[in-house]
Parts: C-alpha cells; structure tokens; sequence
C-alpha cells in the first residue's frame, strides 16, 4: 500500500509541479506576531497545486505535524483539513511552514471545531 503510494509520487514528480518543493531556503525567517493557537478540526485553502497528485505532498508534509490525527486534502476544492488529537494545539505558522515545504501556500487557516471531539458525537 505504502509503496504503491510512493511510487506514484515518485513516478509523477519529474514532471510535475510536485518537484518544486526542493529549493526552499530559510527565506522567511520573522516572526509573525502571535497567532492563536488552534485545535480540534482545522480547514485552510490551498494555492499552488495543480494536479491531483500535489495531494501527496501536501498531506506528507502535514502529517509530520505533531498531534495530527487525520489529514485530508482535496485537490479540486483546494483546501485542507486536518484533525488534531484531543488537547493538542498547533499555531497556524505551522501549518503554513508544513503546505510551503511541500511547495504551495496556506491560506484562511481557521479551526471548524474548538476543542470539541470529532469522534464521539453523542455524550455518553
Ligand atoms: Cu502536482
């Protein structure tokens, strides 16, 4: 399974926008002003990708955040949305820093949840 989705990625980057994502130096390197800090379910837009299989890239990179759940990305909405394990808060300039490694741009980064358990919808 993995290996099938690696080769994928593997296979189409040499001639997608998917290879942009090397030559990214410390460029940006102020810090922004305190943002605040999100949890629960995070949605965001994404610009830059153009083709379905920049999907990969994006989703990789947000996966190494820590306290992520859940990752999915939709190539034709072009947005975003992760889910953060119970208690964990990340900052938006994280998400940011994950998307433009993978070479494309978070934007309208926003929490659909405070803190609220997307798993159990009933109160038990
Ligand atoms: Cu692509």
């Amino acid at each position: 399974m993995k290996n099938a989705l690696m080769i994928a990625a593997l296979a189409v980057s040499a001639h997608c926008c998917c290879a942009a994502s090397s030559g990214s130096a410390h460029a940006a390197d102020a810090p922004a002003a305190q943002e605040a800090e999100l949890s629960g379910a995070v949605t965001f837009q994404i610009k830059g990708m153009s083709c379905p299989v920049c999907v990969f890239g994006v989703k990789k990179q947000l996966k190494k955040l820590p306290g992520v759940a859940t990752v999915s990305v939709s190539y034709k909405a072009g947005t975003g949305l992760i889910s953060l394990k119970p208690g964990v808060r990340v900052k938006p300039e994280d998400i940011r820093r994950a998307v433009k490694k993978a070479g494309y741009e978070a934007v309208g980064i926003k929490t659909t949840t405070e803190e609220t358990p997307s798993v159990s919808p009933m109160k038990s």
